[in-house]
């Protein structure tokens, strides 16, 4: 029994020696020195050993207890400094390394070309007003001469907020007109106003349409406003955001809440009017419609048709961004590509 004790001390100091890790440390405890453990055994079984027997063979065993629990408490003690210290240098914190640089954020184009739309307007003596996106059919098409059963209402393809349990009838609005009627109720003339905000159509997407959109509505209400000032003020933007030599088109429209109507294109920034891809080989791309103010919108406004007359227009700030950049494809703009946004 004492040679077997002999070869359990050296096999045991000898894994001991192996040992790299707290957890592999906790195994050959137990294996070593737990309940079940051959050393644990022979110690219940000093009992039955003849007295001199029992007395050498105790005596061994409890040498060898004390020797493999003084190991297995310096091991442990030399594992937890190695556990730590590699710990504190993988998190340790090196404060003479340089700083790491934060992105800079930087607008989006579309509310850089709105900026940019509004500051023209502005320096023409327009003010800005905003209103809501979720809006009554009454603005959106009733108080616009669009009542419901005018075939016009298929001009826009409308996302209703809920068509079936919504009595009231709420819409996305589909244009940013609306907010004429909901300037006229709350201003008196002189009014020249510009109201931007986003819009929605329930509409496949392509290279120049998308199924939200911003637009920015203008309103300019007065004694003795005409076409001509229409004219006037839409050139000049033009001439203000593309430059001199950009040519402008005017061309008769219909819209239901103004008389006459018209829509404007710019000369396609592709193609410069050739006919491209973009502008659908027409060499314009089509921005804005306007018109001047139909008297019976004016009166929904309680505004008197026979004293002040106005005019209205409505772009779309995509296209215009489309035209300033040279962009051929308006889905561009909303697909948060980060190589193509950084490039504003
Ligand atoms: C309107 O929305 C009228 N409310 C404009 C108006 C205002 C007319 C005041 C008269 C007086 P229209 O649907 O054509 O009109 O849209 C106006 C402009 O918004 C277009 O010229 C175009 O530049 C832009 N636009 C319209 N639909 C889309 C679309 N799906 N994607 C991108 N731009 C669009």
């Amino acid at each position: 029994m004492l040679k077997q004790l002999k070869e359990l001390r050296r096999e045991a100091l000898s894994e001991l020696n192996q040992v790299n890790e707290l957890r592999e440390l906790n195994s050959w405890r137990v294996h070593h020195l737990g309940k079940k453990s051959k050393l644990t055994q022979i110690l219940r079984s000093l009992a039955t050993l003849p007295l001199e027997e029992r007395k050498k063979v105790g005596a061994q065993a409890n040498e060898i207890k004390r020797a493999l629990e003084s190991g297995l408490v310096e091991k442990k003690k030399f594992l937890e400094e190695i556990h730590l210290a590699t710990s504190l240098e993988r998190e340790g914190l090196d404060v003479t390394l340089p700083g790491r640089p934060v992105p800079i954020g930087r607008l989006h184009p579309i509310p850089q070309v709105l900026e940019e739309i509004c500051d023209v307007f502005k320096n023409m003596g327009f003010q800005v007003f905003e209103g809501p996106d979720v809006e009554w059919d009454y603005y959106n098409f009733e108080a616009l001469n669009i009542p419901q059963w005018h075939p016009a209402r298929d001009m826009f393809a409308t996302l209703w907020v809920d068509p079936e349990m919504d009595k009231e009838s709420r819409l996305l609005r589909t244009h940013t007109s609306p907010m004429q009627i909901r300037l006229m109720e709350k201003k008196r003339p002189p009014i020249r106003a510009i109201m931007p905000g986003r819009v929605y159509r329930y509409e496949a997407t392509d290279v120049t349409h998308e199924s939200m959109l911003y637009q920015v509505e203008g309103l300019a209400i007065d004694k003795d406003i005409t076409l001509a000032d229409l004219k006037g003020t839409l050139f000049e933007f033009s001439r203000c955001l593309f430059g001199e030599e950009r040519k402008v088109r005017f061309r008769c429209d219909y819209f239901p809440f103004v008389e006459p109507g018209v829509e404007v294109a710019i000369e396609c920034s592709a193609c410069h009017g050739t006919g491209c891809r973009l502008c659908g080989y027409s060499g314009w791309i089509e921005i804005l419609g306007a018109g001047m103010t139909h008297p019976d919108v004016l009166k929904r406004g309680d505004i008197d048709p026979e004293i002040y007359s106005g005019f209205a227009f409505g772009m779309g700030v995509e296209r215009i961004a489309m035209l300033r950049y040279g962009i051929d494809d308006i889905r561009l703009f909303y697909r948060n590509d980060l190589r193509f946004l950084k490039q504003f």
